[in-house]
This record gives C-alpha cells, structure tokens and sequence, in this order.
C-alpha cells in the first residue's frame, strides 16, 4: 500500500468517525471504535498512536471561585524563582561538570509550589500545622524561594549538591539539612510516608494526643511516582479527609460525591 495520502477513502473514514461522534457522543464513537481499533491491531497493523489519557478536571469551571490574590504580581515572583532554580543549577554544572539537578521537575510544577505556599500551605509549629512532602527533584525552586526569601545565601546556592563544602544537599532529608522535614526523593517511599503521616495525624487526634485535626498534609505525585507499588499502597490507605488535597472545601452552592464536585440539588 502507498503512503497515508495516496489512499483515497482516507477522508470518507474521517468524515465517518465525525459523524459517529456527532450521532453517539464521545463515549458511543469510543464504543465502536475500540472494537475496530483492536481489530486492527491484532490483524499486525501498528500505528504512531499519541499517548492520550483522560483529563477530568474536578472542579467545573462554573463553580470555580475568583482567584484570592494578585495573579500578575504572584506570576512574577513565580518568573523569578524559576529562574533563580535553573541558574543555580547550571551554575554548579559549570563549576563541576556532571553534578546534574533535574532542571524540569521545578520549572513544570513551580505554579503548584507557588499557589501553594501564597494561598494553601499553613507552616509553624502548633501540631494544627500543614505537613508538606515536596517532590524531591524539585529541591532546586525550594531553595531558590528561601534564596528569595533571603533565608539561604548566595553561597549556599553556588554549593548546591556538594554538602562537603558547606553546600546544599540534591534532595530533601532532615538528617542532610535542617532545611528539610521530611525525605522525599525516593518516589515510592516519599508518597507511602506522605499518606502514613495522614494517617498518624488521625491517631494522634483521636487518641487525645496531639490536636492535628485542621493539619493536611500535602503530596505531590507525578506520573513517577505513580509508577511505584508503594505510592499505590499508599493511596489504598487514604480516603477524603485523610489528605485536603483530594477534598477541598467545595464552592457554595456545590458538595463533593467520589473526589467529583456536583452541584448540589434544590430541595
Ligand atoms: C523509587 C525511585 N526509583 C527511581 C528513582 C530515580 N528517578 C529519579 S527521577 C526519575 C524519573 C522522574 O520522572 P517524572 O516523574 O516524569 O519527573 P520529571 O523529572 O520528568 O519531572 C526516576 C525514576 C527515584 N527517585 N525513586
């Protein structure tokens, strides 16, 4: 057989799958077209298939509230961390070359960090306080925001990955630096310890112990972390409530059934 474009009853196909969609909904045409699709694929046909995943935004954009603070000032000190993070870790490559420092994991979840330290996270030292499980590769914006906060010094930045000279250790361990609480970096481990504090917070309060009732703790998982056994155990362990992250206060007028936010019915 030719090429894709040399096949004539390529756009009556398309047009078909259109009218299919238009005709059934989204899941109707999925219906009929995965049974194709696997006929195809098991008679040896191979395809560039993209990589899709279903995107299922919890909360509708109707009942998303205003944005509680100054998104172009916030946005602009979110530039400048970023910034900072990857500098510094170029920075130490130049002096040592292959010290390496996973430049992408901040520069892709620093609006998560940002937002969250501006509007989420709650720090102190009263047991009601959050409990944060940074995502490990993502040291480098951590400390580029308490650079910004003039918390850690120029120094500091310039030893990154090199604690034999004073400098900043790759990934989060309080035994390491008392920059950190919590060790992190191991992708099952990290998420597993995140929902066992969760879970300890429970008993703790319901034993009398310590009042951690208002203390979420929060756990950022990627899609590496999610390839490990142990970040899967973990989320067995949760349910709502356990972590704040998969139950926010829902907007007015809206409750939460099964991690989705629906509008609540009139009585
Ligand atoms: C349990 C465990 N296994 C392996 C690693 C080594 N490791 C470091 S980064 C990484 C891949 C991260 O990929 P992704 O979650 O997509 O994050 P990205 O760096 O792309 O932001 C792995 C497997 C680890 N940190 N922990």
């Amino acid at each position: 057989m030719g090429a894709l474009e040399d096949v004539p009853e390529r756009d009556e196909w398309l047009e078909s799958v259109d009218e299919l969609i238009a005709a059934r909904g989204r899941a109707g045409a999925a219906a009929v077209l995965g049974p194709v699709w696997e006929r195809a694929r098991s008679a040896g046909l191979t395809f560039d298939a993209p990589l899709v995943t279903d995107y299922v935004n919890t909360i509708p954009p109707e009942a998303e509230p205003p944005f509680p603070g100054d998104e172009a000032l916030e946005a602009r000190i979110r530039h400048y961390v970023r910034w900072n993070a990857a500098v510094m870790v170029a920075r130490a490559n130049r002096r040592f070359d292959g010290l390496g420092g996973h430049l992408a994991t901040y520069a892709s979840a620093a609006t998560l960090y940002e937002v969250g330290f501006n509007h989420f996270f709650r720090g102190g030292a009263a047991p009601g306080r959050d409990q944060v499980f940074f995502q490990g590769h993502a040291s480098p914006g951590l400390y580029a925001r308490a650079f910004l906060e003039g918390r850690l010094s120029e120094e500091a930045l310039d030893g990154f990955r090199r604690e034999t000279v004073g400098g900043l250790p790759s990934y989060p361990h309080p035994r390491r630096s008392d920059f950190w609480e919590f060790p992190t970096v191991s992708m099952g481990l990290g998420p597993l310890a995140a929902a066992y504090q969760a879970r300890f917070n429970r008993y703790l309060a319901d034993r009398g112990i310590a009042d951690t009732t208002s203390s979420n703790v929060w756990c950022f998982a990627g899609d590496g972390e999610m390839d490990e056994p142990e970040s899967l155990a973990g989320l067995a362990l949760t349910r709502p409530g356990w972590c704040a992250a998969f139950e926010p206060p829902a907007p007015s007028g809206w409750s939460w059934s099964r991690g989705t936010a629906r509008r609540r019915q009139p009585p």
